[in-house]
């Protein structure tokens, strides 16, 4: 059981119990512990092994702590069983409509009897949901379009989660005898934000050996089929695995076979045939002899194809670069200097503005900017100009102490409805960085919220635009705005736009980041650590810009304190 696992129960556990009306205190307590165990460096699950007392983590009682070790040790909770017991469980996926919340939820099932997705679209079709109180016909047909998507597309697994999953089961294969060469393939090695399976890969010259040891993995609910070179699993997190055996030969081209994307395998598959050529996942063919398949280099130069990143092979100009020798020399994350975005307990962080410091050193980082929320955002503890100014006062006094380090006065300033920012000016122009971002009134017109940010841009001190669409992967769609006028509005103001790393959000997504980069406007990629260790979710932003082929010189925070210091300055 990975912390995810046990994040995910406690946030089920909290839903439930929030859309029964229960105590607000303990509904967010189970939330935050949540978000404190998927934060945590360490498995729980080993802590518990040792006899390590949970109770050490931020937030965690011993009431909270014997549940958790109860899940741990027998993989249920009592209380969400019970909980499960006294609501019909569909309850919880209409939480996942953007629209309702618990309280809307519990007003649906008891005015309408509604309990899954199937009778909501019903209800919605039907017009039966505008006349409860609160939510009206534009409402209605909201909640109609999102369960309707909903309904349609399969579950997919977050980036984050995923590479966590194969991680651990890449970790247990290494130690099957005969095993040469593992990798994951498929959407995860292409940095897809979300996967539909895990594809692992292992060479050796003995699959039924390679697949017994597979089949002791603890972390398997379901075998759903056993070959003796291929093997689909089900894990207890719900999400599937396909095990390949090859032989060690044939590993580079089954690694590109299998890394895909489709469409970039049925482009260079004709590439090849053009060529009087077969490819497939055994290796690149000339008749019945085999020319290459080690490595996928030797598979693509057959092809007169340089090795193309996995992030770019979505048959979306890669092939074409790669023919003409363009491919871009994508950013990585030892390109990154420093992180642009985070909260301390000054807002709502875990962790003091020193104890970010200091992670983000260890990280050999040569800045960062704190960038706590603005004083609109009540429910975060957000800053008011004088708290702000006693912050910027502090990090002053800490620069002097500072080597080789700068800390950047920031703050993430809300735009608010009019587009007018929550700060006054004479103190955001004292800021270095002013990130500023949308988190209300995500439900204006698509013409209202772009006119809104622009407004906001017009602001001569503002820098960068934080999560630019405002959306939660497997959460909610985010507000609706023209990004390409936003990121044109960008390129005449000297304004950048980020990449926020965080797992749940890579916001802005691939295709927008590598329309920044077309319109020539620089991308921040930032962790908004709300605590030092999510200062690690930078991986996860990188790739993101790398599937927008972002090169070093499109990334703003590969840059020098100095020359940020004057890109900064519009
Ligand atoms: P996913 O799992 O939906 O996130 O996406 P992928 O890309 O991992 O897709 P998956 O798991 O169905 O297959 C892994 C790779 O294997 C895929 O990217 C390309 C290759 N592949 C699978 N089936 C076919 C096929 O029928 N034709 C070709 N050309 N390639 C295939
Ligand atoms: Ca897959
Ligand atoms: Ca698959
Ligand atoms: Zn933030």
């Amino acid at each position: 059981m990975q912390n995810a696992d046990i994040a995910r129960t406690l946030n089920r556990l909290a839903n439930m119990l929030d859309i029964e009306g229960a105590n607000a205190f303990r509904v967010r307590a189970y939330r935050s512990a949540a978000q404190t165990i998927e934060s945590h460096p360490r498995a729980l699950q080993e802590m518990v092994a040792l006899d390590e007392p949970l109770t050490e983590l931020a937030g965690i009682g011993q009431d909270l702590a014997k549940k958790i070790t109860e899940l741990i040790n027998t993989g249920r909770l009592t209380v969400l069983e019970e909980a499960e017991k006294r609501l019909p469980p569909g309850l919880l996926q209409l939480m996942r409509v953007s629209q309702l919340g618990p309280r809307r939820v519990r007003q649906l099932h008891e005015a309408l009897g509604i309990d899954n997705l199937e009778a909501l679209k019903k209800a919605a079709l039907e017009g039966r949901i505008r006349a409860l109180e609160g939510f009206g016909e534009k409402t209605e047909a909201g909640i109609l379009k999102e369960a309707e998507r909903l309904d349609d597309a399969p579950p997919r697994t977050r980036l984050d989660e995923a590479h966590q999953a194969a991680d651990d089961l890449i970790a247990w294969l290494e130690h099957a005898r005969g095993a040469q060469r593992i990798s994951a393939a498929g959407s995860l090695r292409r940095g897809r934000e979300t996967v539909g399976d895990l594809d692992i890969l292992v060479s050796s010259e003995d699959g039924p050996t390679i697949m017994t040891h597979l089949m002791d993995y603890p972390e398997i609910a379901e075998v759903v089929s056993h070959g003796k070179t291929k093997s689909t699993l089900r894990l207890h997190s719900g999400l599937q695995v396909d095990v390949r055996v090859v032989a060690d030969e044939s590993f580079g081209a089954a690694l590109y076979y299998f890394t895909g994307s489709q469409a970039h395998n049925i482009a260079t598959r004709k590439m090849a045939t053009d060529r009087g050529l077969k490819i497939n996942e055994y290796g690149i063919y000339k008749g019945r002899q085999r020319l290459a398949g080690r490595t996928e280099e030797e598979v693509l130069a057959r092809i007169d194809l340089a090795w193309i990143p996995p992030e770019l092979r979505e048959n979306s100009g890669e092939l074409e670069a790669a023919l003409e020798g363009t491919l871009p020399e994508l950013v990585t994350l030892d390109d990154i200097r420093g992180d642009l975005h985070m909260h301390t307990t000054a807002s709502d962080g875990k962790a003091g503005l020193e104890d970010m410091v200091h992670a983000a050193r260890r990280r050999g980082y040569r800045y960062i900017a704190i960038t706590d929320h603005s004083q609109r955002l009540a429910m975060a503890n957000g800053l008011d100009a004088r708290r702000l100014r006693e912050q910027m006062a502090e990090i002053d006094a800490l620069n002097e102490r500072l080597k080789n380090f700068t800390v950047l006065k920031g703050n993430e300033v809300d735009i608010l409805e009019d587009g007018s920012l929550d700060l006054p000016d004479d103190v955001l122009k004292e800021l270095d960085v002013c990130v500023f971002s949308v988190h209300s009134k995500f439900n204006l017109s698509r013409e209202q919220q772009t006119a809104r940010i622009l407004r906001a841009m017009d602001n001569p001190h503002v820098n960068i635009l934080a999560h630019p669409t405002g959306r939660i992967i497997n959460g909610r769609e985010g507000h609706e705005v023209d990004i390409e006028a936003v990121l044109r509005g960008a390129k005449e103001r000297g304004i950048f736009l980020e990449i926020n790393a965080q797992p749940a959000r890579l916001d802005l997504a691939d295709r927008w980041a590598r329309m920044a980069r077309d319109i020539g406007v620089m991308l921040a990629i930032s962790t908004d650590a709300h605590a030092t260790d999510q200062l690690g979710h930078m991986a996860l932003g990188v790739t993101q810009a790398r599937r927008g082929w972002l090169e070093r010189k499109d990334v703003l925070n590969t840059r020098t304190v100095t020359q940020l210091r004057k890109l900064m300055r519009r």
